[in-house]
């Protein structure tokens, strides 16, 4: 089975998208997402003229020499550009190798570990009030693991939440020549969160799983003290909690919290995990099949987690595609130490373009049985959605300094 054409599409179907289609000499397609959100032109012109020229005449079941030959055979290697590429060749490949088989690809990751996938959706509310409405929608939803997002009095919106007093989706990117400018004081944030947590607690009990993304944006001592002051409401995990490529960080905050760490959306090689597993400094790996160089990274990077018990917690914003969500469910179907699955749920017109195979229901995935990752493309609906430059924002502090965001 030999690659016969790499076509790279950049779409727009209510949030830009890049999807790497692969066809072979048998007639199969198969297809990849590569979205780095905010740089989708940069990871479409690193596939588009470096990647796809080479790809054409290769054997398709070479999945594993594919990854090796365009990670080591890059010389600059890592990085989340190289690593998307990567990723949307890989999971073409698996798609493919899964069609050729007849078998879903949880088949050929060692089958099913679980009868379904347990997912988390987003809840979010500029007021404590809208967010128990927000978190209420979820549960009827069926949701029994909820992030929270709120606003923290006097600095705007902030993350997580959207602009509009509304209950729905938030978007982070948000299209314009320059990104959007957002404040952030910590002071405000680490008095308010145990407030917020403990309304929650009083309104929901302590069944519901609450998780909330801290986002980069705290010192690892603020750290350690919002992880201490919420340990009373339980929370299934703080993520992000500071920002994570020093790793060393996280031992300042387990000595001073046993409330469950989360981190490594951005991360894309095993390397990036190295000292938080091997020193047991978090309890979920967050990196997604998109950005971390597909399924065989991503197996690669969960495997070495499984050995300190750590589990995973793949990545699932709008800004992974339906293709990188749909293929992450055949590694949480058949991955023993699968932990929870993220579902910020894509806008409608995204399905105009993408036809998924899986299925949620009852706040659980089902990864679905079409051969392959089950996730169409339809390259003529996607003509319908150009590309619209989109930027995530920046964070500053009240005195103008760039902060993380
Ligand atoms: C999450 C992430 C997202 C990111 C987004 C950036 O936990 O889902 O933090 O909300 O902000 O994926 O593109
Ligand atoms: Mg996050």
């Amino acid at each position: 089975m030999k690659i016969q054409t790499a076509e790279v599409v950049v779409c727009s179907p209510g949030r830009n998208f890049v999807t790497l289609v692969l066809t072979t000499d048998d007639g199969l397609v198969g297809v990849g997402d590569a979205t780095v959100n905010g740089r989708e032109l940069a990871v479409a012109s690193y596939l588009r003229d470096h990647v796809a020229p080479l790809l054409i005449g290769r054997d398709a079941h070479a999945i594993e020499d594919t990854w090796q030959y365009l990670y080591r055979g890059v010389y600059w290697r890592r990085g989340p550009i190289t690593m998307a590429a990567i990723a949307a060749v890989d999971t073409a490949l698996w798609d493919l190798k899964g069609q050729a088989a007849g078998l879903p690809l949880y088949q050929l990751l060692g089958g099913r570990s679980r009868t379904g996938i347990r997912a988390y959706g987003h809840a979010q509310g500029q007021s404590v009030g809208a967010l128990v409405d927000s978190v209420h929608a979820l549960q009827e939803q069926g949701f029994t693991a909820v992030r929270v997002q709120v606003s923290t009095p006097g600095l705007g919106p902030g993350y997580g939440v959207p602009e509009q007093a509304q209950i729905g989706l938030y978007e982070p990117a948000r299209s314009g020549a320059a990104p959007a400018e957002e404040l952030w004081d910590a002071g405000p944030y680490l008095r308010n969160m145990p407030k917020v947590f403990d309304s929650l607690r009083s309104a929901f009990g302590p069944e519901l799983s609450i998780l909330h993304d801290v986002h980069h944006r705290l010192t690892p001592i603020q750290a350690a003290r919002l992880g201490k002051s919420l340990e009373e409401y339980d929370p299934f995990w703080l993520e992000d909690l500071t920002p994570a490529e020093n790793q060393q960080a996280f031992r300042l905050i387990r000595q001073h919290t046993t409330v469950p760490l989360a981190t490594g959306e951005i991360f894309n090689t095993v390397f990036d995990y190295l000292t938080l597993f091997s020193e047991q400094l978090i309890d979920y790996a967050r990196s997604a099949v998109t950005h971390a160089g597909g399924i065989t990274g991503l197996k690669r990077i969960l495997e070495l987690a499984s050995i300190h018990q750590i589990k995973s917690a793949i990545h699932g914003p709008t800004d992974i595609s339906p293709i990188g969500l749909g293929a992450a469910l055949h590694l949480d179907a058949a991955i023993h130490n699968f932990g929870i699955q993220e579902f910020m749920q894509h806008v409608d017109s995204t399905y105009d373009v993408f036809d998924v195979g899986y299925t949620f229901e009852h706040g659980q995935f089902q990864p679905g049985e079409r051969p392959g990752h089950g996730v169409r493309f339809d390259i003529e609906a996607a003509k319908r959605f150009p590309y619209r430059q989109a930027y995530l924002p920046v964070s500053r502090l009240l005195d103008g300094t760039v902060h993380d965001w």
